[in-house]
């Protein structure tokens, strides 16, 4: 019997799809950029599809992106790389709606896409995509930490590796956030960031505030340059010395209030609790996010690193009698201890506001060594 050479599945649409990679760091503000862009594209009238990814289902990310409207799928389990079939059933599920855009924001742990991701569709769907320069977010606090190393730390020093290897195969360096920096702050890190990557388009955005979205926009929905800085050679045991202390925890939750709670204060209290945990044990906290839904509405909220305080987003709900929340914590926790303590916080926060909870499902793990289905650094 005939067997088909390359283990990928036949994709079609009846006409080429512009495909744009947003990666970058955990907490970068891709899912909120890939918002601004989408936003910015339907205005042209076009017809924006998204892909979403991460470690597991119950993803913050892609209940919030629902809210945007747009056809939306989810890669859960595994990086895009790794999951590439995964991948191509979701990128499927999107071109049913016929988009002209397709927009994906690879897990932040990624660091390899271009080799493992956007080259094999290259070779096996090169008809198919019409391929944009990869852009790579990158948060201001991040550059103060790695690579002008000026808040040095225990975490900068075991993600510095992945963080870099990022930038490395970036064709666009954004640098996200500026909305909290000076213009002075803004011009530093730009030319921090040409210093240490000569030759490579930059751009300063903000994504919350739509700071140079047009001018990110106009650079991504042009063909060349696309991921045209494959890494050669890949160091995976980085993942091995980010990935020692790391656990992903990922659950959702059914919240009744007795009678009514407000669900922005369970957020803010349930988050400042897992902070203060995690601080305690002299823990990392890189990044807790959560959504709340109810009758077809979400509010978000997340925390950035142990200084970092709730921030909010998605819908005002008001109080509520009942709601589901979702919760995607990743911190420097063993996975099992991370599960026991983000249940007590659950519990404790839903005592104090006098809600009912019920935890449905909860599950932890440890953030893995990327074993992708392909790589290839010269598709033909
Ligand atoms: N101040 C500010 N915050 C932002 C901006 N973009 C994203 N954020 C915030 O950064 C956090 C992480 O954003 P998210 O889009 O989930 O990042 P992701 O993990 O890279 O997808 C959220 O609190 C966002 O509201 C921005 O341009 N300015
Ligand atoms: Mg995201």
């Amino acid at each position: 019997m005939f067997e088909q050479a390359y283990p990928v599945k036949p994709l079609t649409a009846a006409k080429p799809v512009r495909l744009i990679f947003v990666g970058g760091f955990l907490g970068a503000g891709k899912t909120t950029a890939m918002g601004a862009l989408a936003r910015r594209l339907l205005q042209d009238g076009l017809n924006v599809g998204l892909v979403t990814n991460d470690h597991a289902e119950e993803m913050v990310d892609a209940a919030l992106v629902r809210q945007f409207g747009l056809p939306v799928a989810e890669v859960a389990g595994g990086c895009f790389g790794c999951e590439f079939h995964d991948l191509l059933d979701a990128t499927e599920r999107v071109l049913m709606q016929e988009p002209d855009v397709l927009i994906a924001e690879p897990v932040a742990s990624c660091a390899d896409t271009v080799a493992t991701v956007i080259n094999p569709l290259r070779q096996f769907y090169g008809n198919l995509f019409r391929f944009s320069p990869f852009s790579v977010l990158i948060d201001p606090m991040r550059l103060y930490e790695m690579l002008l190393e000026e808040t040095p730390s225990e975490f900068a020093r075991s993600f510095a590796p992945i963080f870099h290897q990022q930038l490395k195969e970036a064709d666009i360096l954004v640098l996200n956030k500026i909305d909290t920096l000076s213009t002075e702050e803004t011009q530093r890190l730009l030319d921090a960031l040409r210093q240490h990557h000569p030759g490579k388009t930059v751009l300063a955005i903000s994504a919350k505030r739509g700071d140079g979205i047009e001018e990110w926009m106009n650079l991504v929905m042009q063909d060349a340059p696309a991921g045209s800085h494959v890494l050669e050679k890949v160091d995976y045991s980085a993942y091995e010395i980010g990935g020692v202390r790391l656990g992903w925890l990922n659950a959702s939750v059914q919240l009744v209030g007795e009678p009514s709670f407000s669900p922005r204060e369970y957020a803010a209290m349930l988050l400042r609790r897992l902070r203060e945990a995690a601080v305690a044990r002299g823990s990392e906290v890189l990044h807790i996010k959560l959504a709340i839904h109810c009758h077809g509405r979400a509010m978000g909220a997340n925390l950035l690193g142990a200084d970092g305080e709730p921030l909010f987003g998605g819908e005002e709900l008001g109080d509520v009698q009942q709601a589901m929340l979702v919760l995607n914590a990743r911190l420097g926790i063993d996975p099992p201890t991370l599960g026991g303590l983000c249940a007590q916080a659950i519990y404790d926060v839903a005592k104090a506001l006098h809600v009912d909870v019920e935890i449905l499902r909860l599950h932890t793990v440890k953030p893995s060594v990327p074993c992708p289905a392909f790589r290839m650094c010269n598709p033909v």
